[in-house]
């Protein structure tokens, strides 16, 4: 199995790049920022909980976001891999996904792909999106500089877990979509 996860803070471009990988590799993007606002959009309960948090920048519990994932990964019978897109977020989410895919697939994660974006840039990227995406969280610039403090504060370490790992490559975020695409499948080279 190939199981990439794209890694990065919000509005590095892991969803931009997600959908290519998924066309190229043949695996399905799972996005936990896409299945918490699927959730959001058709009322669910959890799409309830989830939205006290995301409305705020903050991450939703582990627990919940976890449980959600192992659901939806129920969904993929007989996998070839997966691009994991905005999860893990915690370290508790890293070895959460470490078990789930040893035991689930007998498998593990292939590469961590790591975008960097200088913040202000992350800042306008998303207040850009916030003209046309409808998401509460890319609107109000104070919010969304609240999501990159969250990712300093829960996030940033993950890489601690990677990097012990040797699974960790870091891509320079900022260039054109294809650039970035280009370095990002000449690191997936790398491990195939
Ligand atoms: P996500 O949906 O994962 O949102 P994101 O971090 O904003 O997105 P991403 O980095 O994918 O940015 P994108 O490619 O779209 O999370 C939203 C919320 O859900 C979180 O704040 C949290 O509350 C919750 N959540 C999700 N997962 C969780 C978890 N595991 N645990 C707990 N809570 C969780 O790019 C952004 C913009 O930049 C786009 O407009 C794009 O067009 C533009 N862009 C991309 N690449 C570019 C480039 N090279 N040049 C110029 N613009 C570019």
């Amino acid at each position: 199995m190939l199981n990439i996860v794209l890694f990065g803070p919000p509005g590095s471009g892991k969803g931009t790049q997600a959908k290519f990988l998924e066309e190229k590799y043949q695996t399905p993007q799972i996005s936990t920022g896409d299945l918490f606002r699927y959730n959001l959009k058709n009322e669910t309960e959890l799409g309830a909980l989830a939205k006290s948090y995301m409305d705020k920048g903050q991450l939703v519990p582990d627990e919940v976001t976890t449980n959600m994932l192992v659901d939806h990964l129920d969904n993929n019978p007989n996998p070839q891999g997966f691009i994991f897109d905005g999860y893990p977020r915690t370290t508790a989410q890293a070895e959460a996904l470490d078990k789930i895919l040893t035991e689930k697939y007998q498998s593990e994660v292939s590469v961590t792909l790591a975008l960097v974006v200088d913040d202000e840039i992350l800042v306008q990227r998303l207040l850009e999106r916030g003209k046309t995406s409808g998401r509460a969280d890319d609107v109000d610039e104070t919010i969304i500089r609240d999501r990159i403090t969250e990712y300093y504060a829960k996030t940033a370490i993950v890489a601690e877990h990677y990097k012990a790992q040797g699974k960790w490559v870091e891509i320079d975020g900022v260039g054109t979509i294809e650039d970035i695409t280009e370095k990002l499948n000449a690191a997936i080279k790398e491990v195939l």
